[in-house]
């Protein structure tokens, strides 16, 4: 396959309401980024993923949808999204929308006329049944709520205000896709699809992930939306496999052009595969997983260390205190320089860190909640319960954007939604720019010398068997060979001998190492062309 514009870009996610606020209500907004725009540019990224900006009652922070063809009043109009696709273009930015179909709000139009009534022309939107089974929410409780009106239960896989939709019923398929060509008219450059594998639910047999009519819905969709647009269309799977990444990534199956997938994340879950109890990383683990994604044949990687889901990477495998600098440009070394589409989550480039959240009083997220009631329900105490979410929660990634020193960071000229991290003295995008050894920098280096060589976008990957904690692998690309070696640890490490160094190309110590015998200092990496 010809190389296409969505494998040798980078793209940026931005949480909107925690990137810019330009009205001081506290709140990011469309404005907000635009503003920010310049400096997008400047990081030298080709696509922006947007979080939800469509209208909600934010239940969920914007994945609950209750109008997909209008954007949410705290963050701007219509005319500022397109003021948004018109300045972005400007900059050759394309603008991937947050995709929400696996279910909306429960105050979408659809969903406030299906419980009218049993025989409402929109009650097979969703699903419905007599009796509960027993499958649970991903958000704590039971995936069902009784409607008092009808007296039948609703299914939410997620929050009970986000009730899921039914793609059994060919109506649903076509108001989807009518509603993604609105958008692509408008000239955006592709979609990420939110937990896109639960589509092919078959809930009376228990199926929620990867169900047996996933890939046909996903060719149908294809065909009827963006197929021929040349768009980016990424997909939201925590059940992939390499195996199904290729059902999902193969060019010729006609389906998307890559998926999120989360065995790396999840690597640190144990057996119950409960988040919230999620143990330290293992080097030698991580190592394994890549090396078997690396190897996709048919198909096309996502590369992502963090999301709006998740903690912040620095903080939850590297180390945010004594190595924050150098163990960030450690993770970003290691993964932009493999094989696949890198995805920046908004502040990562400049190792912002998780938030030291002490009380209930200082979390928003939905899904913590629930979770804390849950389990101080079954017994577990505050202090534990708070712990957990200091660690995993999702807040941590959701705190505002740290632009300067000013108040605020610079964020809000009102009060912030969230609390702004305390540490935005010394992270910050302001003294970034004019450090030519930030993290920035370094992240600023790393996507030009993916622009710029195709061996980054297309060599072959071999993972170099070395000490636990040391990550090396070597990229080949017509004849040559490029070595990355990542010490992801706080000790010092040996790694080699065995090369010699040709070419320098990017390292997180101002001096580089003799590559004949090296001691790899704390979180050391580096990349270079080797014979
Ligand atoms: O996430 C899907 C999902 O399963 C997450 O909720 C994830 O399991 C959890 O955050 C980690 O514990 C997507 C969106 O990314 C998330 O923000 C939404 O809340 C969710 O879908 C529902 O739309
Ligand atoms: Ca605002």
């Amino acid at each position: 396959m010809e190389q296409q514009w969505w494998q040798s870009t980078v793209v940026y996610q931005i949480y909107p309401r925690s990137f810019m606020d330009s009205n001081a209500d506290g709140i990011g907004d469309l404005q907000g980024i635009i503003s920010k725009l310049d400096y997008l540019q400047e990081l030298g990224i080709g696509a922006i993923w947007l979080s939800p900006v469509y209208q909600s009652p934010m239940d969920d922070n914007g994945y609950d949808i209750s109008d997909y063809r209008e954007i949410a009043d705290i963050f701007g109009t219509m005319e500022d999204m397109d003021e948004l696709l018109a300045e972005a273009k400007k900059r050759n930015i394309k603008i991937v929308m947050d995709l929400v179909v696996n279910h909306t709000s429960d105050e979408h139009a659809w969903f406030v006329e299906a419980r009218q009534s049993k025989n409402n022309q929109y009650r097979d939107y969703y699903i419905w049944r007599d009796e509960p089974n027993d499958l649970e929410s991903i958000f704590s409780g039971s995936a069902w709520e009784f409607d008092e009106k009808t007296g039948q239960y609703f299914l939410h896989l997620f929050s009970k205000r986000q009730p899921d939709l039914n793609w059994e019923n060919p109506q649903v398929h076509a108001e989807v896709y009518d509603m993604m060509n609105f958008w692509i008219d408008k000239g955006i450059g592709g979609f990420r699809m939110d937990v896109i594998d639960m589509i092919g639910k078959e809930i009376d047999r228990g199926i929620t992930g990867n169900g047996p009519k996933l890939h046909d819905y996903l060719q149908e969709m294809n065909h009827a939306t963006f197929g021929e647009k040349n768009l980016l269309t990424v997909g939201e799977t925590w059940g992939a496999t390499p195996e199904i990444a290729e059902l999902y990534s193969a060019p010729e199956r006609d389906e998307l052009s890559m998926v999120f997938q989360f065995e790396h994340i999840t690597s640190t879950y144990p057996e119950n595969g409960d988040k919230w109890e999620a143990g330290a990383l293992s080097v030698p683990k991580l190592k394994e997983i890549f090396a078997k994604w690396q190897a996709l044949e048919n198909g096309w990687n996502s590369l992502f260390w963090n999301n709006h889901d998740l903690p912040r990477i620095v903080s939850n495998w590297g180390n945010d205190g004594k190595y924050r600098a150098e163990s960030a440009k450690a993770f970003a070394i290691l993964l932009h320089l493999m094989k696949g589409t890198p995805y920046i989550y908004q502040g990562e480039e400049i190792g912002m860190a998780n938030f030291p959240f002490e009380s209930i009083e200082q979390i928003n997220d939905v899904e913590a909640r629930n979770m804390r009631l849950e389990r101080l329900a079954q017994g577990q105490s505050e202090a534990e319960i708070m712990s957990a979410i200091r660690h995993v929660g999702r807040d941590n990634a959701r705190t505002p954007m740290q632009w300067d020193d000013t108040e605020n960071a610079g964020f809000t000229n009102g009060t912030p939604w969230l609390a702004v991290n305390p540490n935005y003295h010394d992270v910050n995008v302001l003294s970034s720019l004019s450090d030519e050894e930030s993290i920035f920098k370094l992240y600023q280096k790393l996507i030009r010398l993916r622009k710029k060589n195709d061996w980054v976008v297309e060599g072959d990957f071999e993972l170099l068997k070395t000490a636990d904690n040391v990550f090396a692998y070597l990229r080949k690309y017509a004849g040559k060979k490029y070595l990355v070696v990542v010490n992801l640890s706080d000790e010092v490490n040996v790694f080699g001998p065995g090369f010699v160094a040709k070419n320098w190309l990017v390292q997180n110590y101002p001096d580089v190492p003799e590559l004949s015998d090296v001691t790899l200092r704390p979180w050391e990496a580096f990349a270079c062309e080797v014979d």
